[in-house]
């Protein structure tokens, strides 16, 4: 059984070798990208068994990703590779200094993980995991990606905890799709859902934690994530159904955890979000306090927000425990 497995599409990414805008980088440098698979390769990196499941082609990119992800430690075993599609690639240019915004250009339109479905995924890898790990950006990739998704995370008996990381991405979505309504409904039906404060506003229209908990009050563990502020993360507590009283459903009511990030200069934020979501939940897999875990979250991302890139090693897991341990002054 793994600890972790992460479904969805990666890709190579090509990063630019100086700034400016795409028209104008002169070559770009070879790295890897996809957000599932970056959590899982930090979580390996950190010292679990993370299982990556996808779909590359039967191509000299699709060599390298499974090379350079199993490099980190995850489990490969189970990625398939489709002779008649493309491995996905995309190019990125650096941050604007004065917008902080970047352009992307993606090439995996038709790529061999679009062609993911619920007929042709490996269910015992998908669902033999303490956690299975999600992301809204595998529901925009074409219809079959999104019914597998639903699938997933429909009620069967066989269901793993489902985390699942909303991951809006405007561009991806197909004309005439819903994207903004897919996600709400599948991050409806996860158990630990991460959302940016800032996407749920551009997806949903909802400003702030609390109206983002009314929208979506299903999830056990809601995590938002408010930026350079930090996170906050609204914990049910269920209570116990009272006997004799069938009638009355129980009522809800949330632990909230608000925890500081930590001030770094940021060189890239591409990546950040996913080393934030492998964070939380090597400390959850570890049942380390809510606080502790959005630490965890808040140190890994810390570490990939001063790289160019979407990965980096994380500190060491006894490091890492030293330094979530330190006081809140530390911790602003
Ligand atoms: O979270 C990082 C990802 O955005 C990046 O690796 C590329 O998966 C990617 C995507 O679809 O945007």
């Amino acid at each position: 059984t793994a600890d972790v497995v992460c479904l969805g599409e990666s890709m190579v990414t090509f990063l630019p070798s100086q700034p400016g805008r795409l028209a104008d980088v002169p070559s770009f440098g070879r790295a890897i990208g996809g957000a599932e698979s970056n959590v899982a390769c930090a979580l390996a990196a950190a010292g679990h068994r993370a299982k990556w499941v996808g779909r590359v082609g039967a191509d000299g990119f699709g060599d390298h990703l499974v090379d350079a992800i199993a490099a980190y430690g995850v489990d490969t075993s189970a990625v398939r590779r489709d002779p008649g599609r493309p491995t996905g690639i995309y190019f990125r240019t650096a941050a604007d200094r004065a917008t902080g915004t970047h352009e992307v250009a993606y090439y995996r339109a038709g790529s061999a993980a679009s062609a993911m479905s619920p007929e042709n995924v490996p269910y015992e890898d998908l669902l033999d995991a303490r956690i299975l790990h999600l992301t809204g950006i595998t529901a925009a990739l074409s219809a079959d990606c999104l019914s597998l998704l639903r699938s997933l995370t429909g009620p069967r008996p066989d269901r793993p905890l489902i985390s699942f990381d909303v991951n809006h991405r405007p561009h991806l979505w197909r004309a005439g799709d819903e994207g903004p309504g897919v996600l709400l409904d599948l991050a409806r039906r996860a158990d630990l859902v991460f959302v940016g404060e800032d996407e749920a506003e551009e997806a949903w229209g909802l400003r702030g934690a609390d109206a983002i908990r009314e929208a979506l009050p299903e999830p056990a563990v809601l995590v938002v994530k408010q930026g350079s502020e930090g996170a906050t993360v609204f914990s049910a507590r269920r209570p116990e159904p009272r006997t004799g009283d069938p009638g009355s459903a129980p009522a809800t009511s949330d632990t909230v955890t608000t925890v500081p990030a930590l001030r770094v200069d940021v060189v890239a934020a591409v990546g950040a979000g996913d080393a934030f979501a492998a964070g939380f939940l090597s400390a959850t897999l570890r049942e380390l306090s809510v606080r502790d875990r959005v630490r965890h979250g808040h140190l890994m991302a810390a570490a990939v927000l001063t790289v160019p890139g979407d990965l980096t090693d994380p500190p060491a897991r006894a490091h890492a425990d030293e330094l979530v341990a330190l006081d809140d002054a530390a911790w602003g």
